[in-house]
């Protein structure tokens, strides 16, 4: 009886196992998956900061923080100005496209942010 419940234990103790490894497999190798790509704060003065930013080509993060007063937005113009993330006062939040190499033009498009002086270059290469 003893013997029978032993051994009960350790084979499923053994699939415990196998399946734990293969969860483990799924959830390694990506290291810095989490990392954004690119970190832009837009300021309460209307001014992207920092207005120079470079990344590789593909799918790029884009971090962005806004602070304490107004949202800002993250537009690229060469890529039909698409708005890759919005963020409102005092937050962060991330937003993903795929970009070719080459050198961009970023802009918050919230009205009247673009002509205070908001926007930037973004260098894919
Ligand atoms: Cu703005």
């Amino acid at each position: 009886m003893r013997a029978r419940t032993l051994t009960l234990i350790i084979a499923g103790s053994l699939m415990l196992a196998a399946c734990g490894g293969d969860g483990d497999d799924a959830g390694n190798g990506d290291g810095n998956g989490g990392e954004p790509t690119v970190s832009v704060t837009g300021t309460d003065a209307l001014a992207f900061d920092p207005d120079q930013l470079s990344a590789a080509a593909g799918s790029i993060t884009v971090e962005l923080t806004s602070e304490q007063a107004v949202e800002h937005t993250f537009v690229v113009e060469e890529a039909s100005d698409t708005e890759v993330v919005a963020a409102a006062p005092g937050e962060t939040s991330t937003g993903t496209i795929e970009l070719e190499a080459g050198s961009y033009t970023f802009y918050c498009d919230v009205p009247g942010h673009r002509e205070a002086g908001m926007e930037g270059t973004l260098e894919v290469e």
